[in-house]
């Protein structure tokens, strides 16, 4: 039995997504340089820290993709044909699909999610509001192919992939992504997608180093989940928080810095780390809109329209599936 297979061979009765997470983090801090996966962020605690985030005046990417959406809303909703069915990759707060769901013709909502107990909640929410919209939740991983609903077989898709979550993926995971999007929903679809803007530093540095530190708690959360959830030991305040941005790469990167040299683990493995050594736990890229024409029209779709904010800080772009 290697190592790995001991430390999850010890743990008491793993559920199959802690045991998965402990693997994954494992892997990751076994690395050099060390790293944690994004997805990891979000348990509950973490969400609401993302949620404190988008209310954050430093953070201007949900502020400004709304203004976008309620903006250009006419432009939008010429875009969706009549009688669609709305398919929204990942599923967050419903603030974004619910603009689109108000001012387009969509006949169907499909929130696809890999926690089917979100995904749920969030339906009746919507049921409640919407009550002639029929919604069907999918539970699955988005970034894997999945069968959209049987009662949207005959309708024209439109698949929504708001909040930047494409700059999560690293741009050859987005070509993938968007090629298994176009593949999910079928010929003739249609795709509305919010990316970050290149832009001057000063204003990526303070989004991701906002002042109240809340964005250091979100980052930190992956260290509070693998006490919890793996019985790990690290210490929170010998880790501190730091985000950058690496230009060359178009990229904010997300770093969790050991303030000295320490030994924590969880699940029977240990991790050595020197001073200042950093565990790398996010990367956000930003494109400029060719940037992100470039990479659609590589990816099986053709750029119809690419709307902004005054500001240029964000952008929505209205894709149609090619071929
Ligand atoms: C949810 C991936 C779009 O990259 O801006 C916010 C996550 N990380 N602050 C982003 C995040 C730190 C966010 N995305």
């Amino acid at each position: 039995m290697n190592v790995h297979a001991a430390a999850l061979a010890n743990a008491h009765l793993p559920d199959k997504q802690t045991s998965a997470f402990a693997r994954e983090a494992i892997d990751d801090l076994s690395r050099e340089p060390k790293r944690l996966s994004p997805k990891y962020f979000y348990d509950a605690a973490g969400s609401e820290l993302f949620e404190a985030i988008t209310r954050l005046p430093e953070y201007y990417p949900t502020r400004a993709e709304l203004a976008i959406l309620k903006e250009k809303a006419r432009d939008i909703a010429a875009f969706v044909p009549k009688g669609a069915a709305l398919v929204e990759f990942g599923a967050g707060s419903t603030t974004k699909a619910r603009l689109l769901l108000k001012r387009c013709a969509v006949v169907a909502y499909v929130p696809v999610d890999i926690s089917g107990e979100f995904v749920r909640a969030q339906a009746d929410g919507l049921r409640m509001d919407f009550p002639s919209l029929a919604v069907h939740p999918v539970a699955a991983d988005f970034t894997a192919p999945f069968r959209l609903p049987e009662a949207s077989a005959e309708m024209p898709k439109v698949g929504f992939f708001p909040g930047s979550t494409i700059g999560n993926f690293e741009p050859h995971e987005a070509c993938r992504f968007l090629r298994s999007a176009a593949q999910i929903l079928g010929s003739g679809a249609r795709m509305i997608i919010g990316v970050d803007l290149e832009k001057g530093e000063r204003v990526l540095h303070d989004a991701y180093n906002d002042s109240a530190g809340v964005t250091a708690r979100f980052n930190l959360n992956v260290l509070v989940r693998i006490n919890r959830e793996l019985g790990g030991n690290f210490d929170l305040s010998a880790f501190i928080h730091r985000a950058i941005y690496n230009r060359e790469r178009h990229r904010i990167e997300m770093h969790l810095i050991s303030r000295k040299t320490q030994v924590a683990g969880f699940l029977g493995t240990s991790f050595s780390f020197r001073s200042s050594e950093t565990i790398h736990t996010e990367n956000s890229y930003k494109y400029s809109i060719a940037r992100f024409a470039a990479l659609a029209h590589g990816s099986g779709w053709k750029v119809c329209e690419s709307w902004t904010d005054d500001a240029k800080l964000f952008s929505v772009h209205a894709l149609v599936a090619e071929g």
